[in-house]
This record gives C-alpha cells, structure tokens and sequence, in this order.
C-alpha cells in the first residue's frame, strides 16, 4: 500500500471508532495519524519502517506504528476488518448525505434505532428527527432533501469511476481468441460527466465463452440478462453493463448507434432518409419497400463501412468525434466544414490549482513536481489554499512565503525538468475581495480565485461577489465556478453568462476543473464562451499524485465542449504562459 492508500485506511479508522462512540481521543490519534503520514514523502515512511523507526514521527505512537507496518506489508490490516464487522453497513452510508456526521448518526442510532438509510427516511417522515436535541425541523428538512438527492443521483455515476470498472474489461475482450474487435460505446465513450450504464460492442467469431467470459468478471454482483449475443450484469457499485456482440461486417453500424446520443442518431437517420437510405445498428440499406429496418439490413445488402469514419462518409460527413455526439449541432457544423479541430490528451504541457501538504493536499511539493516530470510536463503551478479556508487547513502570508521559497529552491536546483510556478487558490471572500493583499498576490506567478463558502448567497450578490474578484488586477483565474459536486451537491446560484462576460473582459482565465467531482465551467458553455475570446486552462485541483491524472477528465470536457488546443492555455510551451501570467490578459485581448 501507498502512503496515502495507508492514510486513507486510517481516517476510516476514526471515522468507524467514531461511529462506534469510542474514546475521542482514541479517534483523533488516528486522525493525526493519517495527516501525519501525508506529510512525508514516500520514500521516506519506506526507510523509517525498514528502520523500525515511524515513532519518531510526530503523531505517530506505537499502536499506529504497529498498523502502519502491517499494511504496508501486507496490505490488510485485521484490526480494521473486525471494526467494520461491529459497525452496522447502513451508517456509513449514512455519512453520505450531507449535514450528517458521526456525532448525529450516532444520536439516531442510539436515541431511535435507526440504523440505516430506510429507518432514517422513516424517521424524519414522521417527524421524530425534528425532535431530537441538536437537530431540530430545519436539519429534518435538509436530511429528507438529502436522501432525495442521493436517490436521483444514485442512478448514474461518474465518468472517472465507470471508465476505470470498463477499461479492463475491454481490454480483457480484446485478449479474447474470439474477439475481433471490442469498443465501449455509449455515453462513456461520449466522455460525459456522468454514466447511467456501460455499453460494450464486441465483433466476435465465436459468441459463447465471450458471454460467459463477460458474466464471469470480478465485481459482478448479478447477471440481470443472459442470451446468445447479448448480456447484462450489475457491479457491486451498482453500475450496470451492456455487453453485444455483432457480426464484424455491422460492427461499424452498431458501434455507431449505441455510442449514441440519442438525439445524434435519430439526425443522422434523418440525414439518410434525405438520401433515400435507411441507417440502423444493422447497416445502411436502399429506404424504399416494405419491412423493418432490420429485416431491409439483412435481405438486401448493406454499404460495407470498415469503420465510423466510412459510415460518416457515406453520408457525406467528416467523422465526427464521439464526445461531439450530442445532437447540438455537429451534424450542420460537419457539413459546413466548421468541426473544431480538438483539444487532445498528448497536447497538455501542464496544469495549474494544484494542492500540496501545505494545505490540503496528500503529496508534498516535491512528490507533486516528481509526479508531473514523470507525466512529462513542462510545468506545475501550486495552488494551496488561503488563510480563510481554515477548514482546509489554508496558508498565512508567512507559509505562502516560505512555500514560494521553497519554489523557488527547487525550480534553482534543476532537480526535475518541471518548472513550478508559485501561487495560490485565494479565497474570493463574502463582499468579494480576495483573502491576500495585492503586496502579496503580486509576488505569485499565478492566482487563482475560488469561492469557498458563503454558497447561500442570493444569485446577484453571488454574481458580483465573483466579477469584483475577476475584476481584481491581481488575479489570473477563477477556479470551479459554480461550486458543483457532481451527483452530490448543485453549484451555487450565479449568473454564469455575466462572469463569462467579466472575464473576456478582464482577459481573466476561467478554469475547467478537471476534477472528476467537479468539471466545471461545465462543458456545455465553453464553445460559445471560447468562440468570443474566453481562454480555458484545465487544471487537475489535484490534491495528490493521483489526481493530477484527473485532466484526461478536463479534456472530455474540453472536446465536448468543442475546445482547440489554442483555446487552452495548458497547452502552451512554458515561455508563451510566462509570458501571458507576466501580462496576465494582453495575450488574450490581442487575439
Ligand atoms: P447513459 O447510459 O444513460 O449514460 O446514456 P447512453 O447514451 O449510454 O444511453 P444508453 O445506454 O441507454 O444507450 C446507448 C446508446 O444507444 C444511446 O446513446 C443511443 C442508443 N439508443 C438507445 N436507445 C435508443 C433509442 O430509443 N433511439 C435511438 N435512436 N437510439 C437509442
Ligand atoms: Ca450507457
Ligand atoms: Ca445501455
Ligand atoms: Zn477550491
């Protein structure tokens, strides 16, 4: 196990003693444990542990140290396993719903017997929640509003999540002997945000052990379908796939129609119609006479595409890429020659708004800069957060001076080929002033401004609260603007056209979290904005080695939003971003 994989196991230690009642105490040790591990770098807790020495580590005690050994040897820890046997399953589910934290489930568990997220329901319908000290009708309303939120979203899941459950499975197919060929379609292969279930399209030779090879694979719960050419399962995550296998000579077709939109398809179908064809899953066939389309497709002989760009072409099209797929105009945009030429994964050359130990990252500086070097990028910009964001544990103007020494150092030491830009991810405050003094956000190579608190604010209030912080000379960019936590939580109210326009005008960059929780500015405002002078910048809000992989999610939303690379600024070469945060906007109103 990594060092952050152990400090996870050790907050879910707090999280269960706490859940249990135990000794406070007790719980904050493993919480300081856990940060403690954070704070040092990997290769360190590699030799403190082959030297017997973790408990010289602040935070660290034996019971911990002891822990720590076992699963970084092993991977498992007994202890854990017996916890998360005493615990009832129901009320760490509970911790999802928001407002809800061990104390009150532990209230709800002792005070009313409600031990899962049901009896909770329950419990607040008839009032009984209400009643409880400490909670009261209002916190009775948000509990009820969040169960209902959390059953609407339950249905889908995020992009990040259901692309890792389909990459080995189509990798898998592939290896198959009597796979030809084998894609994920669907709004997976669109790179939507959010993925109701996976579709699989495989070419085969031989249908039965592909099936079974399917219904076999860990982490299926249950097999919901089983044919000859078809199969359905279900994941322990809840996550459903579709698997069909179709002859190769309609792979192209199939492939086509359940990569989908809906709305995409029934357009081109249109589009064939026009030209007296007939465009299914099965092929692409004369329109006139009499059957279905799937009895024309198998008696009269379908035009052979070998692939998506042949079926397109025989309509006259370009081939239009998946993620543009969502009958919002590509099909008139191909026509006329006007597709963007998209963003790609292999033209990023850095991301900024990234987090370090500082403040509520997981990696230090170091490891941060070591992983995106090994990512091959030319820089890294840090973005730890602000004084105000105590909760996050922000930094004072002596942190955030020493951490752009410590910068600074490290970029002298030519130690890695990555240039690290200093910054910060200042607080956009209530009145919207920002959380630094202009004396020191000038001595940063890049700021970014977030909204942190206050959500409840009225949508013009809001509004101006973010255009007086884009108007602040200082800044360079407005980090996740609308707040949103996809499946979880609605961005706050705010008028999203008026701080577009604030920041063409300001030639202020506009972030695309790329955050898999996050992407935001959502994909479906960025063609236009771009098209009127707004620059993107996909940054990871990475808070550790990890998740400065999350940009693959930011150019989703990139191509989906028919983003070209010189519309973001991440992939600039290194000397045309120096140049563009010296005169932050100059470059932009140029254009
Ligand atoms: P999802 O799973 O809800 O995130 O969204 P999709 O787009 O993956 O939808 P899904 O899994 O229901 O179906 C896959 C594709 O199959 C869909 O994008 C288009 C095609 N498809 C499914 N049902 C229909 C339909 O009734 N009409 C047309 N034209 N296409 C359909
Ligand atoms: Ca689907
Ligand atoms: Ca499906
Ligand atoms: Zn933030």
């Amino acid at each position: 196990m990594t060092k952050n994989e152990i400090a996870d196991v050790l907050s879910e230690i707090a999280t269960l003693l706490e859940l249990k009642g135990e000794n406070p105490f007790k719980v904050r040790a493993y919480q300081t444990g856990a940060r403690a591990l954070e704070a040092i770098e990997e290769a360190d807790l590699a030799r403190l542990i082959a030297q017997d020495e973790l408990q010289s580590v602040k935070g660290i005690g034996e019971a911990l140290a002891q822990k720590i050994t076992e699963l970084r040897t092993t991977g498992k820890l007994g202890f854990l396993e017996k916890l998360k046997a005493s615990v009832e399953p129901g009320l760490v589910e509970m911790l999802q719903i928001p407002g809800l934290g061990p104390k009150k489930i532990r209230a709800l568990r002792d005070k009313l017997g409600v031990v899962d997220i049901a009896g909770l329901t329950k419990a607040c319908q008839d009032g009984r929640v209400a009643e409880l000290d400490g909670f009261g009708a209002k916190t009775q309303e948000k509990i009820l509003a969040g169960i209902k939120n959390r059953e609407a979203y339950g249905k889908r899941h995020l992009w990040w999540e259901a692309a890792a459950v389909a990459e080995p499975i189509v990798a898998g197919l592939r290896a198959l002997p009597q796979v030809r060929r084998a894609e994920s379609a669907g709004s997976l292969r669109r790179g939507l945000e959010t993925v109701g279930d996976l579709d699989f399209i495989v070419a085969a030779t031989d249908v039965g052990p592909v099936v079974d090879w399917f219904v076999a694979q860990p982490g299926v719960k249950e097999v919901t379908a089983k044919g000859e050419t078809k199969a359905s399962v279900r994941f322990e995550s809840g996550l459903q796939a579709d698997l069909r296998i179709v002859p190769e000579e309609q792979f192209a077709f199939a492939l086509h129609h359940f990569t989908g939109s809906k709305d995409h398809n029934v357009q081109m179908r249109q589009r064939a119609l026009a030209r007296g064809l007939s465009l299914s899953e099965w092929g692409l066939v004369p329109a006139e006479g009499e059957g279905t389309a799937k009895e024309k497709a198998e008696n009269r002989k379908s035009e052979k595409v070998e692939n998506e760009t042949a079926l397109f072409a025989a309509l006259a099209l370009p081939f239009i890429p998946p993620e543009l797929r969502e009958g919002m105009g590509e099909i008139e945009a191909a026509e006329r020659g006007d597709l963007p030429r998209l963003v790609e994964a292999g033209d990023l050359r850095g991301a900024f708004h990234n987090h370090t130990t500082a403040s509520d990252g997981g990696n230090t500086l170091t490891e941060m800069v070591a992983a995106a070097d090994a990512l091959g990028w030319a820089y890294l910009g840090i973005a730890d957060h602000s004084k105000s964001s105590f909760q996050a544990n922000g930094l004072s103007e002596a942190r955030l001076l020493r951490q752009v020494a410590d910068i600074q150092a490290l970029n002298a030491s030519k130690r890695f080929q990555t240039h690290v830009f200093t910054g910060t991810e200042c607080d956009i405050l209530a009145d919207g002033s920002l959380d630094f003094d202009a004396s020191l956000l000038r001595q940063l190579d890049c700021v970014v401004v977030s909204v942190h608190n206050a959500f409840a604010q009225d949508e013009a209030t809001m509004t101006a609260r973010i255009v007086k912080a884009i108007e602040h000379p200082c800044t360079h960019m407005l980090g996740h603007l609308s707040g949103r936590l996809l499946l979880r939580r609605e961005g706050y109210r705010v008028d999203v056209a008026k701080v577009i326009d604030a920041a063409i005008a300001n030639g202020v960059i506009i972030e695309l979290n790329a955050s898999p929780w996050r992407l935001d500015l959502d994909w479906r405002h960025w063609r236009k904005a771009a098209e009127r002078g707004l620059l993107c910048a996909i940054n990871p809000d990475a808070h550790d080695t990890a998740g400065l992989r999350h940009v693959q999610a930011g150019i989703n939303a990139a191509r989906k939003g028919g983003l070209t690379r010189e519309q973001v600024l991440t992939t600039w070469p290194l000397a045309k971003v120096q140049t563009w945060l010296k005169s932050r906007g100059t470059a932009t109103k140029a254009r």
